[in-house]
């Protein structure tokens, strides 16, 4: 199972600073578990399964074959959107849209211990989360991406609003790419969280040892 201690989960949040999200829908036709894999081999310090396709067993299944790459490399897995099947594979923890079970619901499910995270597109999304106890936020889309085109961009303004108002570990979400990293760095953001610039990119590994570079290059 390999999930975080309780007392770990705030200073692994604290000190996270890349967030790789994988799905089958982003992989360029690899499998996703070779593609967290080669993120993890990168530097990608937490992985996300997001699927919003498959049928539940078949989520269920590569959450399994991740859940077992991911202890092994010692690296917290997220599910999204489903606290059955976090709980199901023993999963760090879930992630929730604002359609998603609420925070408390899901932590009947996962325990204390787990991480939830919520993806919030506004301040006061962001606001009520942390209220209601989430342990980090994902504030975006940042800037218009294909992988969620049904969200406007929130731009780095917005972004540097959320940064002054939240306590919890924020996580910029959506479009960021090497390209425009130092633009999003810039508003003081910690964490990053990519779907596209790392699970569709030709070299996996290299693409996420960048991104984790340029982040570490903000202490
Ligand atoms: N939530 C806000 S933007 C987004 C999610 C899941 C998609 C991010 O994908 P990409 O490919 O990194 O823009
Ligand atoms: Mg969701």
């Amino acid at each position: 199972a390999a999930r975080l201690a309780p007392e770990e989960k705030t200073s692994f949040l604290r000190k996270l600073r890349l967030y790789v999200i994988v799905g089958s829908a982003h992989t360029a036709g690899r499998p996703v578990v070779s593609v967290a894999q080669e993120a993890i081999r990168g530097g990608a310090q937490i992985i996300q399964l997001r699927e919003k396709e498959l049928p539940a067993k078949a989520f269920f299944e590569t959450a399994r074959a991740l859940r077992e790459v991911t202890a092994k490399a010692g690296v917290p897995l997220i599910i999204n959107d489903r606290a059955d099947i976090a709980a199901a594979v023993g999963a760090d923890g879930v992630h929730l849209g604002q359609e998603d079970l609420p925070i408390a619901a899901a932590r009947r499910i996962l325990g204390e211990q787990a991480i939830i995270g919520v993806s919030t597109h506004s301040v006061a999304e962001a606001l009520r989360a942390e209220k209601e106890g989430a342990d980090y936020i994902g504030f975006g889309p940042v800037f218009p991406t294909r992988t969620k085109p049904e969200y406007a961009a929130q731009g780095l303004e917005a972004l540097q609003k959320v940064l002054s108002q939240v306590r919890l570990p924020v996580v910029a979400i959506g479009g960021i790419t090497p390209a425009n990293l130092p633009a999003v760095i810039k508003t003081g953001v910690k964490r990053i969280a990519v779907v596209s610039a790392v699970a569709s990119a030709p070299d996996v590994a290299a693409s996420a040892a960048l991104l984790l570079k340029m982040l570490e290059g903000s202490y």
